[in-house]
């Protein structure tokens, strides 16, 4: 059996930083993981270094249930974005290591391909709405079936998901948080009419969704999801906080809009009453943030019990290493929904090269060995640290706000 010998974690910058995590057997095997947690970076690769590789070395690398146990029980201060994504990164490279020794891609350990792809979503945005219906028209050329809206809002100087360069989002914008202001109201009025005017411009047959990215009170998230009724949304995002899993329970009451969350949850339990009660209609736990494949495949497999489908969180800050797993996963679940789908730039995918490809809509992993996905480590040492973090929400008095 292959044992760890080594492990290291490698942090690079190319535009923006990404936490890899980089284990070898005595078999000659290794594997990867993606430990990116946006603007925590190193809060990861400290407790990757210097708290879990000591306990890895020596471990038989095929005994990933048990591992992720041992890293899981064996912590005593449980769960948090923090100790999920390392366990994450685990969990990922022992999965490709096995991939790799089986000589099969990850999908097919998981079971095999459910479908032929993962359908993926494009991200439509503009500082008007007319500049973000041209950019969906665009997605929609490209072969998109599925695409989100986000629009600049009259009287806000910024909001989330519109980038300066309409391609490439990247959030984690400056060396200490950028302070931007936000008016639930003038929010409120903007999207119905966005929703209207890219139904007219793009028809019925692309699915639009769209990210409230946790700003709205559960009654206010009630009201748009009813405003947005006639427009068919294929999901709103992130409409309230979700600490609070009964807030949910008040937008369930007063309207069909589906409902998608948990692009920041690490662990099924941040999810237990919302999956149960069905008050959500997908999951968007992720590969590098809950846990790892172990992990998202025992949400994926509660979620499937109670109508919920699976609809990863695909930022550009989850690396090309945590994509290649998503997509894996995504061929692999019975109840998949969606992936998201946010292009690197060719700077982050030269460092990271790896085998999925996107045709017609869908995303595949390949058939590359384990999860197709590598890192270009002189490349990668190219591109120091550089600090970076998300920017901070105020409310128009000056009050903080969720971002
Ligand atoms: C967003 C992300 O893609 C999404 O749905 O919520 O862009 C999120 O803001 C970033 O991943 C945060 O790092
Ligand atoms: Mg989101």
């Amino acid at each position: 059996m292959p044992r760890i010998t080594s492990a290291k974690v490698i942090v690079t910058c190319p535009g923006r930083n990404f936490v890899t995590l980089k284990i070898e057997t005595d078999e000659g095997v290794y594997g990867l993981g993606d430990a990116t947690l946006n603007g925590r970076e190193l809060a990861v690769a400290s407790y990757l270094a210097d708290h879990v590789i000591p306990c890895l070395i020596g471990r038989d690398a095929h005994r990933i249930e048990d591992i992720w146990q041992y890293l899981y029980k064996g912590a005593y201060w449980r769960r948090g974005p923090v100790t999920m994504s390392a366990i994450a990164a685990v969990d990922m490279a022992l999965w490709d290591i096995k991939g790799k020794i089986a000589g099969l891609p990850l999908y097919q350990l998981l079971g095999g391909a459910c479908r032929e792809g993962a359908m993926v979503y494009g991200h439509a945005n503009g500082k008007t709405i007319e500049e973000t219906i041209e950019n969906a028209l665009h997605y929609q050329q490209l072969g998109y079936k599925a695409i989100r809206l986000q629009s600049g809002v009259p009287g806000l100087a910024s909001t989330y998901g519109v980038s300066k360069d309409r391609y490439f989002y990247e959030p984690a914008d400056a060396d200490l948080p950028t302070e931007n202001l936000w008016s639930s109201e003038k929010y409120l009025r903007s999207v119905p009419p966005l929703f209207e005017k890219a139904r007219e411009a793009l028809g019925w047959d692309v699915h639009l969704l769209h990210d409230i990215h946790h700003r709205l009170t559960p009654i206010e998230a009630g009201r748009l999801g009813k405003d947005l009724e006639p427009y068919r949304p294929f999901w709103l995002e992130d409409a309230t906080p979700a600490e609070n899993q009964a807030n949910f329970r008040l937008i369930r009451q007063h309207t069909t809009s589906p409902l998608a969350v948990g692009e920041v949850f690490n662990a099924i339990w941040d999810c237990k009453e919302l999956i149960e009660e069905q008050l959500i209609d997908y999951i968007r736990a992720t590969v590098v943030h809950a846990g790892g494949i172990t992990h998202l495949r025992r949400i994926a497999s509660f979620a499937d019990m109670h109508n919920v489908r699976t609809g990863c969180h695909g930022a550009t800050d989850l690396s090309p290493v945590c994509m290649a797993a998503a997509l894996h996963f995504d061929l692999s679940v019975p109840n998949f929904g969606v992936q998201e789908y946010m292009r690197h730039t060719e700077e982050t995918d030269a460092v990271f090269p790896h085998h999925y490809s996107f045709a017609d809509g869908m995303m595949h992993p390949g058939d590359a060995p384990g999860l197709g996905a590598d890192i270009d480590e002189e490349l990668a040492a190219r591109y120091e640290y550089k600090r970076a973090y998300l920017p901070v929400n105020r409310l128009e008095d000056g009050s903080m706000w969720h971002w």
